[in-house]
């Protein structure tokens, strides 16, 4: 019977959707920090990564599409061991995904929250992602089982970190890694532009997440779990000591200073091999 030996209908099908749980995923990763890694041996260890930092699996078609935004500035060493980490982790979880490093130009104050968003814009104009992972520069992920895929609802993911003894260091915390999708996001106006230096930031988007009517959700304790890498004073980055003051105001400022009051100079986006490295000038504080 010749029909059941062509099946020419099957020759030139889409490739099929990745399964539910990858058969990739391990447990526990034992995360070290190699001395004198260049991000040359990242690439020879990632050949299927892509111009910008993409990657999709090469043999399925994955269900998630998520793009890992990651604020920076002068942390090139940290820069590299994420990396190192993170390329693998993520395919081994077969993903389709995108990394974004986003570069505060200058000396003034750094804004961690400001860059988040400039992220999250600058990658929507790339891609329709269905999951946005705003990811510390120093958290490297301890275990396999920690999915980058979004949620219900906004997911506060670094909730165990060994900085804290692997459990949350109060009950709001949203420091570190959060995932939210595109729709979740909007729903809180993104992030707030005006916290200049350390702190409050986060607590401010926790916030917000409840303000907007949204509850939190986090990955089991057993896997959220991350290495932090040690470091010194950051210069230019001083405790903000108006934080406070700013969150108290959350409440009346949410809906004014957000996604719709983003504005920053865009100086380059280069689609590098193992990442795409958005260089912006956000101002200062005023
Ligand atoms: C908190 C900070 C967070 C920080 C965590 C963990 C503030 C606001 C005070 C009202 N919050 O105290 O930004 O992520 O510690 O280090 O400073």
């Amino acid at each position: 019977n010749l029909s059941l030996i062509m099946k020419p209908d099957l020759l030139d099908e889409e490739p099929p959707y990745c399964p539910e749980i990858s058969p990739f995923i391990g447990g526990p990763i034992r995360v070290t920090f190699p001395m004198s890694l260049t991000l040359e041996e990242i690439m020879l260890k990632n050949p299927f990564v892509t111009k910008g930092g993409r990657y999709k699996p090469p043999d399925c078609e994955s269900i998630h599409k998520t793009a890992v935004i990651i604020p920076h500035r002068n942390r090139e060493q940290h820069l590299k061991y994420l990396l190192y980490y993170l390329h693998p982790f993520l395919q081994r979880q077969q993903l389709n995904y995108g990394i974004y490093i986003i570069q505060q130009a200058g000396n003034f104050t750094f804004n961690r929250a400001k860059l988040l968003n400039i992220g999250f814009k600058e990658a929507m104009k790339d891609d329709d992602w269905d999951c946005m992972f705003f990811h510390d520069v120093d958290l490297i992920p301890e275990d396999d089982r920690n999915l980058y895929t979004c949620d219900r609802f906004p997911k506060h993911v670094s909730i165990a970190m060994d900085k804290f003894g692997y459990k949350l260091p109060y009950k709001t915390y949203f420091g570190g890694v959060s995932a939210l999708t595109p729709e979740q996001y909007m729903k809180m106006n993104g992030f707030p532009n005006n916290y200049w230096g350390w702190g409050g930031e986060d607590d401010d988007i926790a916030v917000r997440v409840a303000l907007s009517g949204q509850l939190i959700s986090r990955p089991s304790i057993r896997y959220g779990r991350y290495k932090m890498i040690k470091h010194g004073h950051d210069e230019g980055n001083e405790q903000n000591p108006k934080r406070f003051n700013l969150l108290a105001k959350t409440r009346r400022t949410w809906k004014q200073d957000g996604m719709n009051a983003l504005d920053y100079w865009l100086i380059s986006k280069e689609y590098l091999p193992l990442f795409t490295n958005i260089t912006v000038d956000i101002g200062f504080e005023k």
